[in-house]
């Protein structure tokens, strides 16, 4: 009886009924998850004033630049273009007087603090371009944002290509 008790016999007895309600409960919550997951995933990441520099003739690169905010945190892990053979993420930062460039694998997003890929900062880079980008024309992008929970979405983001001179935005300075 001590025994019994002490290994919940009486609250075994209720159990069986108690699982079943908390399994259905579980599914059920299993199906909505599953049914919110494309939904989530789309809005996941908001895009905003993105674009292309123009390039002149022979030039085969260029950069793509947009504003990302994350409603969660996530992060950038790839980006694709139809219109270039390869496309990296780059890094622009000054080295006392220079300017250099390195590919970064990821860039982080913080939950709801704005992330700019511009000028002299983070950028897509667009290398091996299948033709020249001339201002008003619309550059396709793709990128590839990675949850918390590891899972992956695509976003697709319609670039306005924009004059060689033209300013970086509001959010940051002309590269120099
Ligand atoms: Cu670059």
């Amino acid at each position: 009886m001590v025994d019994g008790s002490r290994h919940g016999c009486p609250r075994g007895r209720a159990g069986p009924a108690a699982r079943a309600a908390v399994l259905r409960a579980g599914a059920l919550l299993a199906l909505l998850g599953a049914a919110a997951v494309p939904a989530l995933a789309q809005t996941r990441v908001k895009v905003t004033d993105a674009w292309v520099r123009a390039t002149v003739a022979q030039q085969s690169a260029s950069g793509a630049f947009m504003r990302l905010t994350a409603d969660d945190p996530a992060t950038l892990v790839e980006a694709r273009s139809p219109v270039a053979a390869s496309v990296q993420i780059h890094q622009m930062s000054m080295d006392g007087n220079v300017m250099r460039m390195r590919q970064v694998a990821t860039v982080d997003l913080p939950a709801g603090r704005p992330v700019d890929l511009s000028p002299g900062g983070y950028h897509i880079m667009l290398i091996g371009l299948k033709a020249p980008l001339k201002a008003g024309d619309t550059v396709p992008l793709t990128l590839v944002v990675e949850g918390a929970d590891r899972r992956r979405a695509e976003i697709d983001v319609r670039a306005a290509v924009r004059p060689l001179g033209a300013p970086a935005g509001s959010a940051s300075p002309p590269a120099r």
